[in-house]
């Protein structure tokens, strides 16, 4: 699950609503609040690792190596603006696992080549923001990067529980999602149906 604190009121609700998830089983947490100053992001951060550690969960930081290195995150998140993993990898070795953001068969082929751990292809669907991340990618194009490479694929974007059978027929590793499940009345609940679906 990746956050986004304006679907709740306010930091306090968010780290209730992580909470939530994780007793819903939620194995991983992505900390992405991409307007934070970075002494409140690394507030965040520090307070989302203890949470984490809590439920044995992993957690990743968006973009921002410095905070993955500084509050022992499990790894860090890149965009197609970050810095690339190869030069990510050059900073932390192996001390955090490395994931990218991709949006076609390209970008998954240059993320896989620059030494990313894993990637999340998207948007699989149309999402609350659509036009943010570009038109909807499909599941054919999920089974397409699937069949090229080698490192774990998460499905994103759209991803609500009727969407599961389809992705997880594409043979990717994983769904990554945000609305999905922190819109959810009962977060905890929605985060088991899910773990459910996905078997
Ligand atoms: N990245 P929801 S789609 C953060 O395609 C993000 O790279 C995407 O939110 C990409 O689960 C997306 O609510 C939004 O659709 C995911």
């Amino acid at each position: 699950m990746i956050t986004d604190r304006k679907l709740l009121n306010n930091s306090q609700l968010l780290f209730k609503a992580v909470e939530e998830a994780l007793k819903g089983g939620v194995k991983a947490i992505q900390l992405r609040e991409k307007d934070l100053e970075i002494r409140e992001l690394l507030q965040m951060a520090y307070k989302m690792r203890e949470i984490t550690k809590k439920y044995k969960a992993k957690l990743f930081i968006n973009d921002r190596v410095d905070v993955a290195l500084a509050v022992k995150a499990d790894g860090v998140h890149l965009g197609q603006s970050s810095m690339p993993p190869s030069a990510v990898r050059k900073i932390a070795g192996n001390k955090l696992i490395i994931g990218a953001s991709t949006h076609g068969i390209k970008e998954a082929l240059e993320a896989e080549k620059s030494g990313a751990d894993f990637i999340t292809l998207g948007p699989v669907y149309k999402t609350p923001s659509k036009l943010k991340y570009g038109r909807p990618i499909g599941s054919d194009t999920l089974r397409n990067v699937k069949s090229k490479i080698s490192i774990p694929v998460f499905a994103i974007g759209g991803i609500k529980e009727d969407k599961v059978k389809d992705v997880r027929s594409a043979g990717v590793d994983g769904i990554a999602l945000i609305s999905g499940i922190l819109g959810a009345k009962s977060i905890k609940g929605k985060a088991e149906y899910f773990l459910k679906l996905l078997g």
